[in-house]
């Protein structure tokens, strides 16, 4: 099999300015790779069919990272459903046929850990899609995400095309979104406690007893880049840490770290979300990766990017 990121390589990254699509650029110009192909939300709106295809068409990628998504907390996800169902289904279904029908690139989707049955064992081998209702709090975006990995395994099935998809668990890093109505926990916990500051009090949202699973983003990057070479199979891939903790837990190590002395406070009016999503990484253990960053060193440097930047990255946030 030639190498789909070789310096010959014409590598899309669908969502450049987003947190997964940043990381990846950052990784790919680390690796040599000089022939990266970007769009802006504004020169493509991978919403639109026509303008889709003409794209892919003009630039003829050998490989894409699709990257883009409309995300967000579990706020954001409970107030945006059908922003988070129909764009994801669009940009899938978009990127993938245009991809399918012209040149012959290797595509890498990436989903998410919620795709998976809010009751599935944990932790959540691949084999759990489809077993059981999903969580109340992102079915849309789950779903979304769902059709995307099932549209892939169609078109490999059908025509033979090199699409595969990948499963993260939470993902975290510099490029993060700090907006608290639209964040996911670890970010806003990093805001929340750097406002407090040493005599503050942080509200927590929730119970504080669910589980989460965090995946800095530049490990998530160097899994992606790892996956583009070596995999290539219809099953969807998880790409975590193995590791979970409390959203209590979580709370303390950020707070121990940003602001020691601050006081916590639990918002129980606000969701829980899934119990608890740890994925099983054993597959992609057995092909070689495992992750590097720590917790506390993620936080570290997360917490630093926000202090430089104000948590403001450029470009669009899709
Ligand atoms: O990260 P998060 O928004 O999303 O919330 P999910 C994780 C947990 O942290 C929930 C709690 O139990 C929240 O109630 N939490 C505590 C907070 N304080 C806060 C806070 O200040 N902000 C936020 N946002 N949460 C998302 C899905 O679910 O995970 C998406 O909605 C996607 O679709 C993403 O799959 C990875 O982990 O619950």
């Amino acid at each position: 099999m030639t190498d789909p990121l070789s310096p010959e390589s014409r590598v899309w990254v669908a969502g450049h300015n987003g947190l997964v699509g940043s990381a990846l650029l950052r990784r790919l110009k680390a690796e040599g790779l000089s022939r990266l192909l970007v769009a802006s939300h504004a020169e493509l709106d991978l919403r639109n069919q026509a303008a889709t295809r003409a794209w892919v068409a003009a630039n003829r990628p050998d490989a894409v990272f699709l990257a883009a998504a409309t995300v967000g907390g579990i706020q954001a996800n409970v107030t945006r459903p059908a922003d988070f169902l129909y764009d994801n289904l669009m940009i899938a279904a978009n990127v993938l046929e245009a991809c399918a029908t012209s040149g012959n690139a290797k595509v890498l989707v990436l989903g998410s850990s919620c795709i998976y049955p809010r009751e599935a064992p944990q932790p959540i081998p691949e084999e759990a899609l489809l077993g059981g209702p999903l969580e109340p709090t992102n079915e849309a975006y789950a779903v979304a995400k769902i059709a995307a990995l099932k549209l892939a395994q169609a078109y490999r099935k059908q025509h033979g095309s090199r699409f595969i998809s990948a499963m993260p668990s939470n993902l975290y890093g510099p490029g993060d979104n700090f907006d608290l109505a639209t964040a996911h926990v670890l970010p806003a916990l990093i805001r929340k406690f750097h406002e407090a500051g040493q005599s503050g009090t942080v509200t927590v949202w929730g119970s504080g007893r669910p589980k989460r699973e965090f995946l800095h983003v530049d490990d998530l990057a160097d899994a992606l880049v790892f996956l583009m070479r070596r995999y290539d199979d219809a099953a969807p891939i998880n790409v975590g840490t193995g590791e979970d903790e409390t959203i209590v837990e979580l709370a303390a190590r950020v707070r121990d770290i940003v602001a020691p002395r601050a006081h916590i406070v639990f918002d129980a009016t606000k969701p829980d979300g899934t119990p608890r999503k740890l994925l099983d990484v054993s597959r992609l253990r057995a092909l070689g990766w495992k992750h590097r960053i720590g917790l506390d060193e993620g936080i570290r440097s997360t917490w630093e990017w926000y202090k430089q930047t104000g948590g403001k990255r450029q470009g669009a946030s899709q």
